[in-house]
């Protein structure tokens, strides 16, 4: 029992949530050390959304809606801690979503995609193949699926995929708090936030902007100027944590 006093209550919390899904068999044992990486870099920038990610947020808002085939792509974290904001993200930008898993077992994928449709979301599902050019699992996908999409959004994604993705030609997504991942580096677009605060940012975006500002924060997508903002921010706030 966390009690809601706790200054960490919500970090208390959402860890309790990743160790339930774990014993369902949603999260990977795996996933517990990447929120706990995350956690950590989440400290570093004060868990909350900078302007820069704001910036990015709508960026991936106008990125998504000018698609011709925008894809979600989700693992086992992402479905736990966030079934619901990726609904809502179906809902305001029109993307399929489709589950890819790192660990990849038929169970976990279908386990996932209940957990997902429960909360709202519609799935993209049926066999899948190995279509990407990678040795491990998550080369498993769905030809008319992420194997075809324009613009995919991967929250959580490992630097290899990302990197296959991009080699591919897509324009690649990504929500990471560690901008110094090999995947945040080799994104089109990445987002330095959190992803339960990331994902209805970008739901809100796709509601309210404009179709000339979609065209202006395309045009200027710099993902080089995102990622040193984002180190800006923790260095400052490193430099002062103890003032
Ligand atoms: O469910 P599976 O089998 O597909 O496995 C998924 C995991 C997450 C285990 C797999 O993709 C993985 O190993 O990821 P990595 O390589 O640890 O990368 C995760 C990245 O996401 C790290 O850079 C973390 O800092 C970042 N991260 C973790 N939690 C969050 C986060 N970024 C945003 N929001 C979070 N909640």
């Amino acid at each position: 029992m966390i009690p809601p006093d706790h200054p960490r209550y919500r970090s208390l919390v959402i860890r309790e949530l990743l160790a339930e899904n774990v014993k369902k068999g949603i999260v990977s044992l795996e996933g517990l050390t990447a929120q706990g990486r995350g956690e950590a870099f989440d400290y570093f920038i004060g868990e909350r959304t900078t302007a820069s990610a704001i910036l990015a947020e709508k960026t991936a808002a106008a990125l998504l809606l000018t698609a011709r085939h925008p894809v979600i792509s989700v693992n086992g974290n992402a479905a736990a801690l966030a079934a619901y904001e990726i609904a809502a993200l179906q809902k305001a930008s029109g993307a399929l979503v489709e589950v890819n898993l790192f660990h990849r077992t038929e169970e976990r994928v279908h386990l996932i995609e209940d957990l997902l449709r429960s909360a709202g979301s519609d799935i993209f599902s049926g066999p899948a193949e190995r279509l990407l050019p990678l040795s491990h699992d998550r080369a498993w996908c769905r030809r008319e699926g992420m194997f075809s999409a324009d613009v995919i959004l991967v929250p959580l994604e490992d630097g290899d995929r990302c990197e296959a993705l991009v080699t591919m030609g897509k324009t690649v997504i990504a929500v990471d708090l560690n901008p110094l991942s090999r995947t945040s580096r080799r994104a089109t677009l990445t987002i330095v936030d959190e992803l339960t605060r990331a994902l209805p940012n970008i739901s809100e975006a796709c509601r309210t902007i404009t179709r000339s500002e979609r065209e202006e924060l395309k045009s200027s997508l710099d993902n080089n100027y995102l990622l040193s903002e984002a180190i800006r921010e923790m260095t400052m706030r490193l430099s002062h944590a103890l003032d």
